[in-house]
């Protein structure tokens, strides 16, 4: 038990370390293996399969392109991906007209905005994650604080919020008057939430959409791979979705690559659809035909979902697949030093 402890808090606390090392080497041009630079003090991290590699983001759905676009600078400045996923991620948090995403949007079944996220880091494979994260915008920071300065990997609810205040995010109210509106003309109607219709196998009307999602490789070839939403509307209050489940929203393995997921995440996480397509890339899958496989594996159960993936591998083979999306204008971009491209998935 007391050796669990200590090579759990070591490893937390060291991957920013072995990130600076990582980056003073790849800026002497000496990086290799990576397994060779484990800390003195800490021979029990596991740091492997980081090879400095060609910088990459991908981000989903529209807001895809400007999120890149501003990471991608941080990534030729030489931060690394975990700054880049959460600066993209911030970037969409704070959108204002984004009623998927962060504040502003999609409240629950009594008017509330509650926010998901979820932060992995590839050389330790540490993650960080809130769930229904109430009055505080930026719940990729929050997640990402859940990773860095905790042993825990999913905090949620009041006490996410509470989590948050310690670590000095700020609380305010995450309704604008988008959010408000709809929650009004849709309470003044007096239908239960769509939550209790009967699960989707013979349709999915679920609106909604546009779950951000990130998966970023830097200069020194570290992955991180992140992802956050509002969840679904008028959703039950307390609901949590897949986007912070390890597996489901997103995932990420350090020697392979990321996968991350948006759609109807009450169906999606019962099958960990990126933990699938990124084991599928494991063994020599193409990214776009393990996100279909993913997906297939929960159509061929006999739901009817609306849903999207996208995976990229350590060295930028990329794909997406989708289900009952095909006008949604499902898309994810990636941005290189070379390209910033955005690829329609349909
Ligand atoms: C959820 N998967 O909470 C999210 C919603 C979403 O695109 O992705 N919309 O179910």
């Amino acid at each position: 038990m007391t050796s669990d402890k200590r090579v759990m808090n070591t490893t937390r606390r060291s991957f920013l370390r072995i990130g600076a090392v990582l980056s003073a080497m790849a800026s002497v041009g000496k990086a290799t293996a990576m397994s060779a630079v484990a800390p003195s003090s800490s021979a029990e991290v596991v740091v492997k399969d980081i090879n400095p590699g060609k910088p990459f983001i991908l981000t989903t759905w529209d807001f895809g392109p400007d999120a890149n676009a501003l990471a991608f600078k941080m990534l030729t400045e030489g931060r690394s991906s975990l700054d880049a996923v959460e600066a993209a991620i911030n970037y969409v948090e704070l959108l204002p007209d984004e009623y998927w995403v962060g504040y502003g949007g999609v409240p629950n079944e009594v008017g509330e905005t509650t926010l998901d996220a979820m932060v992995l880091w590839g050389p330790t494979h540490d993650v960080g994650a809130v769930g229904c994260l109430k009055r505080v915008k930026k719940a990729i920071s929050v997640a990402r604080a859940v990773m860095e300065k905790t042993q825990h990997s999913l905090i949620v609810g009041d006490d996410a919020t509470r989590f948050a205040a310690r670590m000095g995010f700020e609380e305010t109210s995450l309704t604008n008057i988008t959010s408000q509106k709809r929650w009004e003309e849709w309470a003044k109607k007096g239908e239960l939430s769509d939550a209790f219709n009967p699960e989707p196998f013979s349709e999915d009307a679920l609106q909604g959409h546009d779950t951000v999602g990130s998966i970023a490789l830097d200069a020194m070839g570290q992955l991180c791979v992140g992802c956050s939403t509002n969840g679904r509307e008028f959703k039950i209050p307390g609901r949590v979705g897949d986007s912070p489940i390890a597996g489901a929203g997103a995932y990420g393995d350090q020697a392979v690559g990321g996968a991350v997921a948006t759609g109807n995440g009450d169906v999606m996480m019962r099958f960990l659809p990126t933990y699938h397509a990124v084991e599928l890339m494991r063994q020599g899958v193409l990214p776009e035909n393990a996100c279909k496989a993913a997906i297939k594996r929960i159509t061929d159960r006999g739901y009817k979902f609306g849903g999207g993936m996208a995976a990229i591998r350590i060295d930028g083979e990329h794909g997406g697949a989708q289900s009952g999306w095909e006008n949604e204008g499902f898309s994810y971009s990636i941005q290189t030093k070379d390209t910033a491209t955005k690829f329609p998935v349909v």
